[in-house]
C-alpha cells in the first residue's frame, strides 16, 4: 500500500509539473491569425453601440444584405474567417431562435423568412472561410434574464447554433454587462455552457475573457504584450467582472495551468457597429499593418471588425483599407530571405545546445539543465540586407522560451550593430528595425522553461515606413 501510495505521489508530482501543450483545435487556431468579426444588428439601424433590448424588431432591414460580398471581402483581404455577433447585448437573434420573440424572425426583413446565420455559414463555406459566432451572456430584453431559467435559454440557443449553421469554429463569450447597482444578476452556469459546447462540438474553441480555450488580450485596441504567454491561471477566476486584471490577461501567465492564448479584437473604426458618421475615420492600411506587427507579431491572433452598414454590405471605405493592407502584408512578407537561399544552399541554420541538455519527455523535472549554448545561428554565404525577422516557437512542444537575444552584426563586424533583447516568441514574434546589411543573425535563448524548440526564422527587408512604431 505504501509502494503504491508513494507512486502516487510521485505520478501526481510529475503529473503537476507538466507544461501545458494546445490541443489540436488550438495548434489550429494559432495557425488563423487574422480573421474578422462583424458587429451586426439593430444597434446597426439605431446608431447605437449597447442597444437597450426594447428596440422594435422592424428596426432591422438591411434591404441589401450580402453576405457573399462579406465573404468575397474577407477572403480578398486574406482574413481565414468571420465571427458575427448573433446576439449582441441588445438579445435580437440574427436567426430565427425558438427561445425568444426578438429575432429576424419578427422584423420585416425578407418578411420574416430572412437568417443571417444561415446565409453567413453558408457564403463562409462557399469561399472557404472558418465560421464563427458571438452570443453575448448578457441579454437585456430576454424576460428570463437574472432567473435559473435563462441558463437553458442559453444553452438552448447554443444548441440551434451548433445544429443548424456548423461547423462553428470559434465561439465567443462576451464578457461585458453593464446592469446598474438595480440590474438584473445572473448566475451564469458556466460550467453547464462548457460542457454543452465540449459534447456537441468538441473543435469548437471557446473565447472568453478566460477561455476555455481563448483569452481576451486586456484590451480593444488589438494590443497583445510583448510579454506574452500562451497560458493562463483560471482557478477562481469567471468571464466579465470576475477575470484576471487586464495586465494578467494581456500577458498570460508564465507559469499558468492551462493552455489559453491571447486574442486581440480591435475595431477598423472607432466604434464597433456602423455608424455613418465614423466612415472618414477608418483606420488606414498603414495603421493596420502597425496593429499586426502588434498581435500577430507578438504571438496573440487578431480579430479585426469590419461592421456592415445597413444596407447589409461592407462599404467601399472598409474594403478598401482591408485591401490596402492586405496588400501591405503581401508585398512585405513575400520573399523570406532565409527560406530562398535554403533552396539554394547558400545559408546554413544551426541549433547548438549542449550535449548535457537532456528534456524529460514526460514534463518532470529530472535532470539539470544547463543553456550556456543555446545558439540558433543563421550564416549568409553573401551578404544580406534585412529590416524584418520572424521568430517562431514549435508549440506542439508548449511554450518554453523565457527571454532572447538578437543579434546582427553590420558588414564590418560590429557586433552592437543591432542588438536586441525580448522575453517570449510563442507563435510567431515579428522583430522590425533598421535596414542592416550582415551575413551572420544570431539568436541566444539564455532562459527557457524547459529545452527550448526554436523554429527556423524567417527574414525580410520590408518598406522602411512599415516598421514598428
Ligand atoms: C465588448 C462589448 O460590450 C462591445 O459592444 C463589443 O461587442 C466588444 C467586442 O466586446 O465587451
Amino acid at each position: 500500500m505504501k509502494h503504491f501510495l508513494l507512486q502516487f505521489f510521485l505520478f501526481a508530482a510529475l503529473f503537476s509539473t507538466a507544461q501545458p501543450r494546445p490541443s489540436l483545435p488550438q495548434l489550429k487556431w494559432h495557425d488563423m491569425e487574422y480573421y474578422l468579426f462583424m458587429h451586426f444588428g439593430p444597434n446597426t439601424f439605431t446608431d447605437k453601440e449597447w442597444g437597450h433590448g426594447d428596440e422594435k424588431e422592424e428596426v432591422f432591414n438591411p434591404a441589401q444584405l450580402d453576405c457573399r460580398q462579406w465573404c468575397r471581402i474577407a477572403k480578398a483581404a486574406g482574413a481565414k474567417g468571420i465571427i458575427i455577433t448573433a446576439k449582441h447585448h441588445d438579445g435580437f437573434c440574427l436567426w430565427p431562435s425558438k427561445y425568444s420573440k426578438h429575432t429576424v424572425r419578427e422584423s420585416k426583413w425578407k418578411s420574416g423568412k430572412g437568417d443571417v446565420l444561415k446565409e453567413l455559414s453558408m457564403a463562409c463555406k462557399e469561399y472557404g472561410l472558418k465560421f464563427g459566432v458571438y452570443i453575448s451572456p448578457w441579454d437585456r430584453n430576454h424576460p428570463d434574464y437574472g432567473t435559473a431559467k435563462y441558463n437553458d435559454v442559453f444553452v438552448g440557443m447554443m444548441k440551434e447554433l451548433f445544429a443548424n449553421y456548423g461547423p462553428i469554429w470559434e465561439l465567443w463569450w462576451d464578457g461585458a454587462n453593464g446592469e446598474g447597482p438595480n440590474g438584473k444578476k445572473q448566475v451564469y452556469d458556466w460550467h453547464r455552457f462548457k460542457e454543452t459546447v465540449k459534447k456537441l462540438s468538441p473543435n469548437t474553441v471557446v473565447f472568453s475573457d478566460v477561455g476555455p480555450h481563448i483569452r481576451w488580450v486586456g484590451n480593444e485596441n488589438g494590443i497583445a504584450g510583448e510579454t506574452n504567454w500562451n497560458m493562463l491561471d483560471t482557478a477562481g477566476y469567471t468571464p466579465g467582472a470576475g477575470a484576471p486584471s487586464n495586465e494578467v490577461l494581456n500577458t498570460g501567465n508564465e507559469n499558468g495551468k492551462a493552455w489559453i492564448p491571447a486574442e486581440c479584437d480591435v475595431s477598423i473604426r472607432p466604434g464597433w457597429f456602423y455608424h455613418k458618421e465614423e466612415d472618414g475615420k477608418v483606420k488606414s492600411p498603414e495603421q493596420l499593418f502597425q496593429l499586426y506587427l502588434k498581435s500577430v507579431g507578438r504571438g496573440a491572433n487578431l480579430l479585426l471588425n469590419v461592421p456592415p452598414d445597413g444596407n447589409g454590405l461592407i462599404t467601399a471605405f472598409d474594403s478598401a483599407a482591408l485591401m490596402g493592407f492586405k496588400k501591405l502584408r503581401s508585398e512585405s512578407f513575400k520573399h523570406d530571405i532565409v527560406n530562398q537561399l535554403l533552396d539554394k544552399k547558400e545559408v546554413t541554420v544551426q541549433f547548438q545546445h549542449t550535449d548535457s541538455v537532456r528534456y524529460s519527455p514526460t514534463g518532470g523535472k529530472v535532470e539539470v539543465m544547463d543553456y550556456k549554448n543555446n545558439y540558433l545561428l543563421v550564416r549568409f554565404k553573401n551578404i544580406q540586407e534585412i529590416n524584418c525577422i520572424v521568430l517562431k516557437e514549435n508549440l506542439k512542444k508548449g511554450q518554453r522560451i523565457k527571454h532572447f537575444f538578437v543579434q546582427i552584426p553590420g558588414e564590418d563586424n560590429n557586433l552592437k550593430a543591432y542588438y536586441v533583447k525580448g522575453t517570449t516568441i510563442g507563435h510567431k514574434r515579428i522583430l522590425t528595425f533598421p535596414k542592416i546589411r550582415t551575413a551572420f543573425v544570431s539568436l541566444y535563448i539564455p532562459e527557457s522553461n524547459g529545452n527550448p524548440f526554436p523554429e527556423v526564422p524567417e527574414m525580410y527587408l520590408l518598406n522602411d515606413q512599415l516598421i514598428e512604431k
